[in-house]
């Protein structure tokens, strides 16, 4: 499936969305260095001056297959695509989970050829629900949403193979500790049938104090699955399994 990206953030950068709408940054300027180097400059231009009332993260992916990479937008109760090149507004998912939604990761979880997302919700103090969803046979049809499961303040998902299976696995990672002494830090095994059986469940770390994003990136040693590293509260932590 095509490459895609996030920037969620409810806390640290939450006035960016809120203050631009959703916004396509693109590069109008570049300036050579002393070390020669080139620098850009990006000009921000408003695709939606107001999706709702905080769009909590945007990430790009090809949802209808063209090509050309689209922008998904989401919303305290709804999920907007806008579709490349002219940035037409179309409702992914209108209510369905519970508010607020916070995090989004586009991905292929059934394996059919068509872009899949993942979403959490619940923010944030509503249950931190986890779930993915499906289109219909064409892009009018309302999207199926299916459950992954739970853990409260969910914030940040992603998806890697940090488990080293062969299989990428969907990451999250929440804001606060519940239900350990540390923030669980949690990979979640995409399942046979994603739609009926069970998504299996590993705690990957529990030590942190407080877990702001996580990434997923390759191992320098190929013997290592892929190294995690977490920002905290107080500082940058790696893990590796
Ligand atoms: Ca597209
Ligand atoms: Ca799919």
């Amino acid at each position: 499936m095509s490459s895609r990206a996030d920037w969620n953030s409810p806390c640290c950068f939450g006035w960016v969305p809120r203050f631009l709408g959703v916004a396509l940054f693109a590069a109008a300027m570049g300036i050579s260095t002393p070390g020669g180097a080139v620098d850009f400059l990006f000009e921000a231009k408003t695709i939606d001056p107001s999706p709702g009332k905080v769009v909590y993260a945007v990430a790009a992916a090809d949802v209808d297959g063209d090509g050309r990479e689209d922008m998904i937008a989401v919303t305290e109760d709804r999920v907007f695509w806008y579709q490349a090149p002219n940035w037409k507004k179309r409702v992914l998912l209108d209510g369905g989970t519970q508010p607020d939604n916070v995090c989004i990761v586009p991905h292929d979880v059934d394996g059919d050829g068509q872009i899949d997302i993942v979403l959490g919700a619940g923010w944030p103090r509503s249950g931190g629900t986890i779930q993915w969803a499906s289109r219909g046979e064409s892009l009018e049809e309302p999207w199926e949403i299916y459950k992954i499961g739970a853990e409260p303040w969910v914030h940040r998902m992603r998806i890697g193979d940090v488990l080293g299976t062969g299989k990428p696995q969907l990451v999250v990672s929440p804001l606060n500790a519940t239900r350990a002494p540390g923030v669980r830090l949690l990979a979640f095994e995409l399942p046979a049938n994603p739609r009926t059986d069970r998504w299996a469940l590993t705690v990957l770390d529990a030590s942190l104090d407080r877990l702001h994003n996580h990434l997923c990136l390759p191992a320098a040693d190929r013997r290592y699955p892929p190294r995690r590293p977490c920002a905290r509260l107080r500082g940058l932590r790696r893990r590796r399994r």
